[in-house]
């Protein structure tokens, strides 16, 4: 992989703003970076100027012509961001400055970064491992403040830490194996029981680490959570009060949700990825009936369902329709419109139809009522409260596969130690278990396409 021919980017959003940044990284950056840059100091001399410092002055074409005043500074290999020599451009802020610095820059020889790519030397310099780089990335797309702050754990090395720390035990284990293997008549065995039980410390944090990963992964992308219900039950009412703004189409005619309706919003610091779909209804037109497959297919991939009911009104055939969709969902069951008189429907009618653990809230989505007690539904029904002091989650699907067959290769061992089979055995799974939580940090080599998908979902400049 090429490591350091110069690339350059706009590091910052194109638009009107204070600041905006050209970032140039790798062999020649300085000297580039000199040909286009007049200082406001004659004497001063930017291939000389001490790494890290700031210095004014104007970056000008070929012809002499200024095209922006700027900040520039100086970032020398090995300290910086790609550990190649960094060049930052400060132009004014605003379309045009930026793009011309920036075609200035490509039309001396810089290449266009590719999306992430400055990150990506950072991991393949060996500046940050590969979960730290999933971090940048976790952090500059945070839905959450708890998103946030997870992911400047990982950044810090958090989640290496630990996979670090796993490794270093796996590899004492391996070597009393290897040792006992090869010097059969000077090693003393460590006992079966003794072995299994130091794989089983290792087992034992992966295993934890899994559990946790759910919860990290929700506060990373949010959590999937579908309005289901029959039509003019409220559902788009309810999206609206929770939002606070009016997002989708409320009317008093049924079926007037045809197509899904995405949003994010954070309910007491936890992420949701909120789905309002058509009302579930049969015998209907060409396009509701196709909403209405959406609207099942969506709650297919839910973690949550919020199947929203009419209190006004007794349990039809379509309401048993939902209830029928709920079957192996996470459910919370809203009996909406109760600010209503005639509303007169007994939350326990629900326990004839569905299991007696989906909790039954009680909620005017017209005048917001009831916001406090399913919020504390959800917090319940997911679980989060319980695990959620845990510093390091693991966020991604990526860690948790890797973590799983981690898993799978420990308790073979561990079972393998307790059938006392030959150690050779023994040793291949700890080997792929070692292996598998290498995959994590990337220690462990990884196909190149797997290491460009993850780069390819930054933006470029970063
Ligand atoms: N009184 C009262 N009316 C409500 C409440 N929630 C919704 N409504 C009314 O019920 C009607 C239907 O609301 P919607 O939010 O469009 O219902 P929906 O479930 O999205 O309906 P479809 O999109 O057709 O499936 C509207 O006239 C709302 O104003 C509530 O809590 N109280
Ligand atoms: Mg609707």
């Amino acid at each position: 992989m090429q490591q350091n021919d110069l690339i350059a980017a706009i590091a910052t959003t194109l638009g009107e703003a204070a600041i905006g940044i050209v970032r140039l990284s790798g062999e020649g950056a300085v000297e580039l970076a000199a040909s286009i840059f007049k200082p406001r100091k004659k004497d001063l001399d930017l291939k000389k100027i001490a790494s890290h410092t700031l210095h004014l002055g104007y970056i000008c074409d070929d012809d002499g012509d200024m095209i922006d005043e700027v900040l520039i500074t100086v970032m020398r290999a090995p300290h910086s961001y790609t550990r190649d020599d960094i060049v930052e451009i400060y132009c004014h802020g605003g379309v045009i400055p930026v793009r011309r610095v920036l075609d200035l820059v490509l039309k001396k020889g810089a290449r266009l970064a590719e999306p992430g790519e400055f990150t990506k030397r950072a991991f393949l310099s060996g500046r940050i491992d590969l979960a730290q780089a999933e971090a940048v990335l976790d952090l500059i797309r945070a839905q959450s403040d708890k998103g946030a702050e997870l992911a400047c754990s990982q950044l810090r090395g958090g989640i290496s830490g630990k996979i670090k720390d796993m490794r270093n035990q796996l590899k004492r284990i391996m070597a009393e194996i290897e040792a006992e293997i090869d010097f059969p008549d000077d090693v003393a065995p460590v006992p079966p029981e003794v072995r299994a039980e130091q794989i089983k410390m290792v087992e034992e944090k992966a295993a934890e680490m899994i559990r946790g990963s759910n919860l990290g992964r929700i506060y990373r992308e949010g959590l999937r959570t579908v309005l289901l219900g029959k039509p003019n039950v409220g559902k788009s009412t309810l999206l609206n009060m929770l939002l606070d703004e009016e997002r989708a189409l409320v009317t008093e005619i049924p079926g007037t949700t045809r197509d899904l309706i995405e949003e994010m919003l954070v309910l007491e610091g936890m992420p949701l990825k909120i789905i309002d779909t058509a009302g579930i209804r049969e015998g209907v037109d060409m396009v509701e009936s196709l909403g209405i497959e959406r609207a099942k297919k969506a709650v297919e991939e839910a973690e949550l369902v919020l199947a929203v009911f009419d209190a006004t009104d007794e349990i039809t055939e379509d309401d048993l329709r939902v209830i029928k969709l709920l079957k192996g969902k996470k459910a919370i069951i809203l009996l909406n419109k109760v600010d209503l008189k005639e509303s007169k429907k007994d939350p326990r009618i629900f326990s004839q139809y569905i299991d007696e653990e989906t909790p039954v809230v009680e909620i005017s989505a017209k005048m917001g009522w009831g916001k406090e007690k399913l919020v504390d539904a959800i917090v319940q029904l997911i679980g989060c409260g319980k695990i959620s002091r845990e510093a390091e989650l693991m966020t991604r699907k990526r860690h948790q596969i890797a973590m799983e067959k981690v898993v799978d290769r420990l308790r073979s061992a561990i079972k393998g130690v307790e059938a006392e089979v030959p150690l050779e055995f023994i040793a291949l799974d700890l080997w792929d278990a070692w292996s598998a939580l290498g995959e994590i940090t990337g220690e462990t080599a990884l196909p190149e396409e797997v290491i460009n998908s993850i780069f390819e979902e930054f933006c470029i400049g970063k």
